[in-house]
């Protein structure tokens, strides 16, 4: 009989419908609610816990609204509107860890069909209250993006970009759970033009990628952040023209992917 049942097995394990089948997914579930145009959305998620931002003009004037589940996204909370400004807020991006929320976007004023203002904010949610608007950067500032390490209490990152006679991508860091931030640093050391940075952080790190122009066409840049050294320089794109990478990660893989004029890349 025990030499009969591994014959058994594997002939009932290729017929098991639960055994063949890939991983599905489940049904959409509507996150925004209103009649406007919901925008920029971004997202993140710690244990069972989901953090959903994204700019919604249902109110006449670009805000940023909020929900999030904390059963893996079977049930969500209400709908919540966590700015409440003249100018279009707009472009938002979230992290999250084992306590808070952290949500970084850009306030825009636009006067005849041209941005007159950009600026970056940032706030942070203790899953009781939200902190006021904290003013990151005042210049012609855009693609913000944020990213916490995963070990708390660790560290809370924002980069974004921002042009005054060239276009410069800046990093800020906290130690402090999101309460204040070092001064702004350049993410290359150089005079060249750099832009489009993205951010993610895993236990004690963080990685960006961004858009580099050292070589007189844009290329994709990485680096590392560590908590007391910083990586050297890593060119990722082998063609040029390269804009808006993303990036994400495993420790110790790293992802990151960005768009190049005529092909798509992915690098590891
Ligand atoms: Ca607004």
């Amino acid at each position: 009989m025990n030499r009969l049942l591994p014959l058994f097995l594997l002939f009932l394990f290729p017929i098991s419908p639960s055994l063949s089948l890939p991983p599905f997914w489940a049904d959409n579930i509507e996150i925004s609610l209103g009649q406007g145009l919901s925008s920029d959305v971004d997202s993140c998620s710690i244990d069972d816990r989901i953090y959903v931002v994204w700019s919604d003009n249902r109110t006449g004037n670009n805000e940023l609204f909020f929900r999030y589940s904390e059963n893996a996204g079977h049930t969500w909370s209400r709908e919540e509107k966590i700015t409440e400004t003249p100018e279009e807020s707009i472009q938002p991006a979230i992290a999250c860890d084992q306590k808070n929320v952290y949500v970084v976007w850009r306030e825009v004023s636009v006067e005849d069909n041209k941005e007159k203002t950009s600026r970056i904010y940032y706030k942070k949610w203790d899953r009781e209250l939200w902190s006021d608007d904290l003013l990151i950067s005042d210049e012609k500032s855009k693609n913000p993006d944020i990213a916490s390490t995963s070990i708390f209490p660790g560290y809370v990152y924002i980069v974004w970009q921002q042009e005054n006679n060239a276009i410069t991508a800046y990093l800020i860091r906290s130690s402090d759970s999101g309460k204040s931030f070092s001064s702004p640093q350049s993410i290359a050391e150089g005079i060249w033009e750099t832009k489009e940075p993205s951010i993610w952080c895993g236990a004690r790190d963080a990685y960006v990628t961004w858009a580099d122009n050292r070589e007189g066409q844009w290329h994709i840049f990485f680096r590392r952040w560590g908590e007391v050294t910083i990586g050297s320089d890593i060119k990722l794109s082998p063609a040029q023209n390269c804009s808006f990478p993303a990036i994400y990660g495993s420790e110790p893989k790293i992802y990151a992917v960005w768009q190049c004029k005529r092909d798509f890349y992915f690098d590891l």
